[in-house]
């Protein structure tokens, strides 16, 4: 089954919402410039909460081939949660996806299992895609090996989803997000397969084989197009070189 790569920037808690229209500006021009062809590889940017609205304007009155995601989303619909933000205003924002369980949120939010899967229930419930981040650390790693850990949060995050639900996967090292130290393209094919193997059991084939699996951490210009290469990496959720235009536009035409 074919899956059309997905390249995600996650631009984590940088540029207002001025540096955030100049930014999707540019990569406008050289998606133009490269005559990108958005049914041969998707891309999408998730900007922090307050960029969202501007982004979304500019990218439906430019037209701009650019799909929007919001970096976190609430686990409930609507109330007294201060400070948290419901996946049906992400909705109304055009968002067609969110990140949930991303490390950084794991780590300093102490965002459970629970937790994350919830968010995907919620975000899926809303219409949104959730892009369901799992990945071991450097101690899990030496501890479990590296499959052991991202494969039960998986199980854990897609555990009450409904079925045929559509989600995304992305496989992100923690030793390997902002240090520059990637992991390598076999590393990543070993991982994102074992995370398939994952959807084929809990999901059944259909699912397994539809649903795009992307590596994270560290990923930029030079090291895209190894990962590209692996059977079982759909895409790459990009961080640190995301909010750079011309590095981003790069990785985007990885072939
Ligand atoms: C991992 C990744 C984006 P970076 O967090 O989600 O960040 O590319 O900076 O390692």
């Amino acid at each position: 089954m074919s899956r059309t790569p997905f390249i995600a920037g996650n631009w984590k808690m940088n540029l207002d919402h001025l540096q955030a229209i100049a930014l999707v500006q540019k990569v406008a021009w050289a998606l133009k410039d490269a005559r990108h062809d958005a049914s041969e590889v998707e891309v999408a940017v998730f900007p922090p909460f307050t960029d969202l609205r501007s982004v979304q304007t500019l990218i439906s009155a430019d037209k701009i081939p650019l799909g929007l995601g919001a970096q976190d989303v609430s686990p409930h619909e609507s109330g007294a949660y201060t400070g948290d933000v419901s996946a049906r205003f992400l909705a109304k924002l055009d968002a067609q996806y969110v990140i949930v369980g991303h490390s950084e949120r794991r780590a300093g939010h102490g965002e459970t299992d629970e937790v994350v899967s919830a968010k995907s229930v919620a975000a899926q419930a809303a219409g949104i895609v959730p892009v369901i981040c799992v990945g071991e650390t450097a101690e899990d790693l030496e501890e479990h090996g590296a499959a052991a850990i991202p494969a039960a949060q998986l199980r854990a995050a897609i555990a009450d989803l409904p079925d045929g639900a559509e989600f995304v996967v992305a496989y992100e090292p923690v030793w390997a997000i902002g240090t520059g130290n990637a992991a390598t393209p076999e590393q990543a094919q070993e991982v994102c397969r074992a995370l398939r193997d994952v959807l084929r059991e809990a999901c059944g084939d259909d699912t397994a084989d539809a649903t795009r699996v992307l590596y994270g951490g560290s990923v930029s210009s030079q090291n895209v197009a190894a990962y590209m290469r692996q059977a079982d990496v759909d895409g790459a959720l990009v961080g640190g070189a995301s909010i750079k235009a011309d590095e981003f536009s790069r990785i985007v035409q990885f072939k």
